[in-house]
């Protein structure tokens, strides 16, 4: 099946400071493409990937790449509303990008109101721990997951290491909280869009009640 004929689309935006390697990972991820001398990121560009979040759900995930810098935030910032998973995103040798995921935590949580939003922390560049690099210890940072109630992945864009897996945790997570009702599609809100919102409806009923409900009728749309 040609992955591109979606039922699902989730708008998915990459926060934190500039030169942790947002821009990198992603391109990491959509094209497996490293560069070591990557163009800053000016205001917002856009990826786009395809995923299969189970065997017969499709899911194009739009994501928006942002300049850390504070002379975007205000770019940054009209992007939230339309989000339903962020990419917290902190540099393992750069302690201040560390100490600012608090900061972008709040920040997002205060302007996404109504809807709702999933994070993913991510420790990037855990390559340079092997050359001693590494200033933010791994204890700190799940204390940090545990305390914002956030999942936390350590990926390298330079070498490929857990470049899938938070990017596609974060997706099945919002698919899970799509499926179970926690998350809902709302008029004039597109952090998911839905080609066939009755279809979602049917799957939200199997899931309801999985014992009369075997498995292959959860699929969407196909
Ligand atoms: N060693 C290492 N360098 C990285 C990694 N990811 C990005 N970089 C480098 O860090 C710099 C900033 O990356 P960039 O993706 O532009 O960061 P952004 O501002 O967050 O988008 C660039 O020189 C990248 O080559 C990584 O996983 N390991
Ligand atoms: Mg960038």
């Amino acid at each position: 099946m040609d992955l591109t004929l979606w039922q699902y689309q989730f708008r998915i935006i990459m926060l934190g400071d500039s030169g942790v390697g947002k821009s990198s990972l992603l391109k990491r991820y959509t094209e497996n493409l490293f560069l070591e001398s990557i163009n800053q990121t000016v205001g917002v560009d856009f990826y786009v990937h395809f995923l299969e979040v189970e065997p017969g759900v499709h899911v194009k995930l739009q994501f928006w790449d942002t300049a850390g810098q504070e002379r975007f935030r205000s770019v940054t910032r009209s992007y939230y509303r339309n989000s339903v998973g962020v990419l917290l995103m902190f540099d393992l040798t750069n302690r201040a990008s560390f100490d600012n995921i608090k900061e972008w935590h709040a920040e997002v949580c205060e302007r996404v109101q109504p809807y709702k939003v999933l994070f993913i922390l991510v420790g990037q560049k855990s390559d340079r721990e092997a050359h001693g690099e590494r200033v933010v210890s791994r204890e700190e940072v799940n204390k940090l997951a545990g305390q914002l109630g956030v999942p936390y992945v350590e990926a390298s864009a330079k070498t490929g290491q857990n470049v899938r897996g938070p990017f596609e945790l974060l997706a099945r997570q919002i698919y899970q909280a799509l499926l179970s009702g926690e998350i809902e599609l709302q008029e004039g809100w597109d952090g998911i869009k839905c080609i066939a919102p009755q279809t979602l409806r049917l799957q939200r009923a199997n899931v309801a009640q999985p014992s009369t409900a075997p498995q292959s009728k959860k699929k969407c749309c196909g």
